[in-house]
This record gives structure tokens, sequence and C-alpha cells, in this order.
């Protein structure tokens, strides 16, 4: 299997819902120069034309920096703005498969599929995608509930694709993940809500590459 995500990787999920007042690009921008290395535009209130551009504005940004750039949810819009991939929700799940969703994108692209218990995971891993996100670890207000740390070493153990775990990770939580073997770290209020972004992105980025072996 082709490794399109790569380990210790820090996962910027943005939405105007989330960024406002500042514009998404102006958070991405700065991200990109504290070293983030995916972004994953999450717009969930937008018509498709305002999602076409952004998701244009957004791609162009990234790869220009050599950032990884993920649309959620829409694997037709992923592939209209030549987006790096698509990250699936469970309940995307229920409107298309996995497998439709690769013919759509082809081989080349990521597919990252979202997932909340030990059975989500088993299962999304058995399908033909690159990446899992596991989560909401921690409080976080996207979501109304969340699972804690308990499970994480028992994913990393069963995990066979890269597993990027997310929901309410903060600099003062985010070691508890990485000391228990997690690798990829995603969040949206943590970069998108602080005041200095380039800084704040280099400090999460600094605590990751602080945990990878050999260095
Ligand atoms: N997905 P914050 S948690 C978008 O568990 C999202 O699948 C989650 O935002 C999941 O870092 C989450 O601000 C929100 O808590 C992450």
């Amino acid at each position: 299997m082709m490794i399109k995500i790569k380990d210790y990787s820090l996962y910027l999920v943005t939405g105007e819902e989330c960024s406002s007042p500042k514009k998404t690009a102006e958070v991405v921008r700065d991200a990109i120069l504290g070293g983030v290395d995916i972004v994953q535009m999450r717009e969930k209130n937008k018509e498709k034309n305002e999602l076409r551009k952004i998701g244009k504005e957004l791609v162009n940004l990234c790869r220009e920096n050599n950032v990884t750039f993920i649309v959620n949810d829409d694997p037709f819009l992923a592939k209209e703005v030549n987006a790096d991939g698509v990250h699936l929700g469970q309940e995307d799940l229920k409107q298309y498969s996995v497998d439709q969703v690769r013919s759509i994108l082809g081989n080349e692209k990521i597919i990252g599929i979202s997932t909340h218990s030990m059975d989500q995971f088993q299962n999304a891993q058995s399908k033909d995608c690159d990446y899992l996100a596991f989560g909401p670890i921690f409080y976080t207000k996207t979501k109304d509930y969340f699972i804690g740390l308990d499970d994480v070493e028992s994913i990393l153990k069963i995990a066979q694709k890269p597993v990027i775990f997310i929901g309410g990770i903060n600099l003062k939580n985010i070691d508890s993940l990485l000391e228990r073997g997690a690798k990829n770290i995603a969040v949206i209020r943590c970069i998108v809500e602080s005041d200095n972004v380039i800084e704040r992105t280099r400090v999460l980025k600094g605590k990751i590459k602080s945990f990878q072996k050999g260095l």
C-alpha cells in the first residue's frame, strides 16, 4: 500500500464556523508558515459555488507549500478542485461506499474516514481508505460526547493504517496522547482560535516531532 500520510503529521481542520472573523485562507496561510502538514476544508453551511471558490484557493495555497489538502464530506468537490483527497464521516458512508469514492477519485488520492468507536475503527480499516481519524478524545464544542484516552493504546495496537487523533486536543493535553504512542494529531480550535496561528502551529508541531524516534 502506498503511504500517503506520513507519521508525525499535524492536521488542521478549518472552517469559517470556527475561524470567524478570520478568513479560512488567512488561518491556513499562517498554519503553513508554522509547519502544518495536512489541511482539511470543513465547511458545513456554504453553497457549492462558495465551496469551489474556497477549495480552489486553499488547494493552490497548500500545493505551493507541499501541504496535503483534503476536502470534507464531498468526493465530487474534492475531485473538482483537485484536492489530494477526501475525508468521510460515518454519515457520508451512508451516502457513498468507500469503493464508490475510490472510483470517483482514483488510486492516487487520499481517503480518510472518521471513527468514534473500536467497532467503527475496525470496520473502516477493512475498507480501501488511507487513514482513520479517531475521536473525539477530549471535550470539544463540535461533538456532544467524548471518548477519553482509554482506547488510544488499543486502537494503535490494531491499527494497520495511519491514525489521526482528534477532538479537544490542546497544548495541555497533547502530550497525554503522544505518550501513549499517538503519532498524528488533528485540531481545529487550538490553532484557529489562537491569537498567533504561526507560533501555535509551530509549538504543536514541535511537540509531535519531539516524539519522533531518533530525533
Ligand atoms: N471531528 P477541536 S472531533 C471535526 O471525533 C471533528 O470525529 C471529530 O475540533 C471526531 O480540535 C472534531 O476544536 C472537532 O476540538 C475538532
